[in-house]
C-alpha cells in the first residue's frame, strides 16, 4: 500500500470533518439562495473549468480536471451543486477551519486567499476542495524537508517531546529506514527513568536490526549519551540518534537534562547534536503549538515529526504549525508499526487533508 493511501485512509477522521464541513458550507448556500442551481442541467454549456489560482498545479491540464474527478467521484463537477462565494460563505469557512484546529490565523489567510479574485462566482464542493488543497500545500511544501542527512559521522540526532509523543516509536521507526537505507545507524536509550523505556527501545532496536545502547535505570542520561558517542564513533556509525526522557516533574529539570546532554556530547564533538527533532502527538491539537514553544526555549528545535496523524480529526494542526512557525517537518506518523512512518509530503497531505484523491 502506498504511503499516500495509508495517509488518506487513516486521516478519515480529519478528512471527513473537513470534507463534510465544505459540502456542508456549498450545499447550505445553494438550498437557501440558489435552489435552482443544483437541478439546472446544462447540456449545451462547455465543462466548468475548476477556477485558477496564481499556484495551480500543473499535474492535470485544466480542461482534463471535471471529468477526472468526476470519474473518481461517480459524478461530473458540472452537475455538483454550487454556491456563489460571498462573505457569509467566507465566513462559515473561516469558521469550519478553525474548528478542524488549524487556528484562527492560519484560516484567516488561508480564507483570504482563496476569495482572492474569486467573489462573486459560484463554486462546487470539489473545486473548493482543491482550491483548499491548493492553499494548503502551498503552506506546506517549504517545510517539508525530510531529515538531512550529513557526511558527518556520527550524526547526531536528539530526539525530545512530552510524555508520549511517540519519540521511542519515531526512533525506532527512523532508525529501521535508515538501517534500510543502508546506514550504520546506533541508537541511545538516554530515557533511563524507567526500565519499560529502555525495554521498548530495545524491542524496536531488534525489529530495526540496531544496536540500543542502554544505562542503568535512574543513571545519568548524559553519561549514557556520551558512551554512544565514543561508541558511535568507534564504530564509524553514520547516524546517533538519542531519545530522552519526556516526562520530567518541571521545565527547569527537563532544560537541565537537555542542556547537560548537549554539553556532554560537545565534548566529543562541538558541532553535535546535528538535529534536534521535536516529536508532537497530532491528537493533542492546538496544544501543540506552545509545545513547539516552549521546546524552542529548551533546546535548539531544528525540526517536528508528527505522529498519530490517525484517527484524529486534528490533523489540521499540521498546518498551522507549518505556517506559524515555518520548522522543517521531517516526518509524519500514521500507525504504530515499523512502516507507519513516511517522509513528509505537502501535496499528499493536504490532499488527504481535505479529502480528495491522490
Ligand atoms: N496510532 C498511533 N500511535 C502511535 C504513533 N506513534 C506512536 N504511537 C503510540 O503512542 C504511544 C507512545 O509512544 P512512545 O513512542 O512510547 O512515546 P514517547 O514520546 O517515547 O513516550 P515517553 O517515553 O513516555 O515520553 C505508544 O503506544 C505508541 O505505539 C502513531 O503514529 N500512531
Ligand atoms: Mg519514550
Amino acid at each position: 500500500m502506498s504511503f499516500f493511501t495509508k495517509l488518506r485512509d487513516r486521516l478519515t477522521r480529519s478528512s471527513s470533518k473537513i470534507g463534510a464541513g465544505l459540502d456542508d458550507i456549498v450545499a447550505e448556500g445553494t438550498t437557501d439562495a440558489q435552489p435552482e442551481a443544483a437541478s439546472v442541467p446544462q447540456p449545451m454549456q462547455p465543462p466548468v473549468q475548476p477556477i485558477p489560482t496564481p499556484v495551480q498545479q500543473p499535474a492535470a491540464p485544466p480542461t482534463e480536471r471535471p471529468g477526472m474527478i468526476g470519474r473518481l467521484f461517480g459524478r461530473s463537477t458540472a452537475d455538483e451543486p454550487r454556491r456563489e462565494l460571498d462573505d457569509a460563505m467566507l465566513e462559515e469557512l473561516e469558521d469550519m477551519l478553525v474548528q478542524a484546529d488549524m487556528g484562527v490565523e492560519t484560516a484567516l489567510r488561508v480564507t483570504a486567499n482563496i476569495a482572492e479574485g474569486r467573489l462573486g462566482r459560484r463554486v462546487s464542493s470539489t473545486e473548493l476542495k482543491e482550491l483548499l488543497a491548493t492553499e494548503i500545500a502551498r503552506i506546506m511544501t517549504p517545510v517539508a524537508k525530510p531529515l538531512p542527512l550529513y557526511p558527518k559521522r556520527p550524526q547526531v540526532v536528539l530526539v525530545v517531546g512530552v510524555n508520549g509523543s511517540g519519540k521511542t516509536t519515531t526512533i525506532g521507526k527512523l532508525a529501521s529506514q535508515f538501517k534500510a537505507a543502508g546506514k550504520n545507524v546506533v541508537v541511545a536509550a538516554g530515557d533511563t527513568f524507567r526500565a519499560a523505556a529502555v525495554e521498548q527501545l530495545q524491542v524496536w532496536g531488534q525489529r530495526a536490526g540496531v544496536p540500543v545502547m542502554t544505562a542503568p535505570e535512574g543513571s545519568d542520561p548524559a553519561s549514557l549519551a556520551f558512551d554512544a558517542m565514543t561508541r558511535a564513533e568507534a564504530e564509524g556509525a553514520d547516524l546517533l540518534m538519542i531519545d530522552t526522557a519526556g516526562r520530567l516533574q518541571n521545565r527547569q529539570d527537563l532544560m537541565e537534562e537537555l542542556a547537560k546532554i548537549v554539553r556532554v556530547i560537545r565534548k566529543k564533538d562541538p558541532s553535535a547534536p546535528h538535529n534536534t527533532l521535536l516529536v508532537l502527538d497530532a491528537t493533542t491539537g492546538q496544544n501543540a503549538l506552545s509545545q513547539v514553544e516552549t521546546f524552542q526555549k529548551l533546546a535548539d528545535v531544528s525540526g517536528l515529526v508528527m505522529t498519530k496523524l490517525d484517527g484524529t480529526a486534528r490533523g489540521g494542526v499540521l498546518v498551522a504549525l507549518a505556517d506559524r512557525f515555518g520548522l522543517p517537518i521531517h516526518a509524519i506518523g500514521v500507525g504504530e508499526q515499523i512502516d507507519d512512518l513516511d517522509a513528509f509530503d505537502a501535496r499528499d497531505f493536504a490532499r488527504a487533508l481535505v479529502g480528495l484523491p491522490d
